[in-house]
């Protein structure tokens, strides 16, 4: 080959390899777009309309886009090996970024990150600045009033989550519970020793004679919250006899009666028959309204409907309050749950949830009880939500305590509620 010609050839070279360069740029530039589409359009939840058994749909806007961030798994889940920890896909909310359970968005030893769900995309209308019942990382407070001294606030990853549980299904005495966690003060109230929890929550039981249901799940939830270093309280509202069962009263009563004895930040309200299954479940203290029973084996781990808010969910003080809390016009079982979804949307909050893998509940079996038959006005109550919401809730609550018990699991308050006492008009 002559020096001409071989300068010719590698001329040649350079062009073609400048061809193939712009080539790949281009096919780079596509695929990116092209998988952003698909991403999209799998994630899109959409319009759902919520089908309750019967007729009457609510349609929910559950809204969705997702975003792929890589976030590195903390060791303490990463390093269990007895446990199945699931896959990461996670319905993040950008308000949880605070939140301890935003960091769940991993997978595996790998900290690989497959997905990461935003069901919330709100400007965090809820996450105002100076929402005293968000996150409080800074203060000392615990129930109570007592100073904790200079204890470094609790980690934003709980150190000692499992995982996947491997969930208590029978019963002992509540005094053996209690023994079994020797940490948690009579009446089911817990403080974290080593550091300051970074939430105060009071978790709600709407109850009425379901006690080997009620032993399973103390059982279950102390060592979990205890766990997730949370300043907690378990209250159980014991509907008195007679009369027909009123679950969002009793929610809305355990409200006022646990905010009246400790300085909660939110309540959670939990359904005596449902076992949580994963403690990366956090139960804490949420910017925006969040389900957290989303995934019911009941329901073959699949969520009935969108806008469902059933089961257990948490709210913070202050939007409870905003909300005017449930309706207390609920008698017998259904309607008050989407009464309270059709709350939260009309105030513009979205329903966030962990993901399926986490939000994991196992519902202990039962038929439906005498006093709690389906309430056959629970649609037209539906249709007039939004009018009533300013009267009936929290500022139309008419009960009384009959007893309060300090148990060394919970604290048990019995009440009566006449239903000719509660307010039908404003
Ligand atoms: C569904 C909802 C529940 C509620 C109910 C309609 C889910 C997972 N659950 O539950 O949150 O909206 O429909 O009202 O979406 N209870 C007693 N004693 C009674 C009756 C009820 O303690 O005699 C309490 C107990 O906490 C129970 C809850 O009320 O878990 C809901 O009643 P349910 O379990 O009979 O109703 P279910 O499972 O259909
Ligand atoms: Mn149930």
């Amino acid at each position: 080959m002559t020096p001409r010609s071989l300068r010719t050839t590698l001329k040649m070279d350079n062009c073609t390899k400048l061809k193939l360069f712009n080539l790949l740029l281009i096919l780079c530039v596509v695929n990116f777009f092209l998988y952003r589409f698909f991403a999209n359009s799998h994630h899109h939840l959409g319009t759902v309309s919520m089908n309750e058994p019967g007729d009457n749909n609510i349609v929910l806007e559950v809204d969705s886009a997702p975003s792929i961030q890589n976030i590195e798994f903390p060791s303490s889940i990463s390093s269990s090996s007895t446990h199945d920890i699931g896959s990461s896909i996670r319905e993040a909310t950008v308000a949880d970024r605070q939140d301890p359970a935003n960091d769940l968005n991993k997978e595996s030893a790998t900290g690989k990150i497959e997905d990461v769900q935003k069901l919330d995309q709100s400007t965090d209308t809820a996450a105002d600045a100076g929402d005293e019942a968000v996150i409080d990382s800074q203060s000392k407070l615990t129930p109570g009033n007592q100073t904790l001294g200079d204890l470094p606030n609790c980690p934003v990853t709980p150190p000692g989550l499992i995982g996947r549980l491997a969930t208590f299904r029978e019963a002992q005495s509540f005094e053996e519970i209690g023994r079994e966690n020797p940490e948690v003060r009579l009446g089911g109230l817990y403080t974290p020793r080593s550091c300051t929890a970074l939430h105060r929550v009071a978790v709600v039981v709407p109850y009425r004679n379901r006690e080997e249901h009620l032993k399973i799940l103390v059982r279950n939830l102390h060592p979990m919250l205890q766990r997730q270093q949370l300043d907690y309280g378990i209250f159980i509202i014991d509907q008195a006899l007679p009369g027909r069962f009123n679950r969002a009263m009793l929610m809305n009563i355990g409200f006022v009666e646990a905010m009246k004895r400790h300085d909660y930040q939110c309540a959670i309200f939990h359904d005596v028959d449902l076992i949580p299954e994963d403690d990366r479940n956090i139960y804490s203290c949420p910017q925006q309204p969040r389900h957290l029973s989303a995934s019911i084996d009941k329901f073959n781990y699949k969520l009935p409907y969108a806008g469902i808010y059933g089961g257990v969910s948490a709210i913070n003080k202050r939007q409870f309050h905003e909300l005017n809390g449930f309706s207390n016009l609920y008698f017998g079982w259904g309607g008050e749950d989407d009464d309270m979804a059709k709350r939260l949307s009309m105030k513009g909050y979205k329903i966030t949830r962990y993901p399926m893998q986490i939000a994991r509940y196992k519902m202990i079996q039962h038929k439906h009880e005498k006093f709690n038959e389906v309430n056959p006005k629970r649609f037209e109550l539906l249709r007039t939500t939004s009018s009533r919401q300013p009267w009936d809730g929290l500022n139309s609550l008419v009960y009384t305590v009959q007893k309060v018990e300090e148990l060394p699991t919970h604290t048990r308050i019995q009440v009566l509620i006449r239903e000719e006492d509660v307010p039908t008009k404003p």
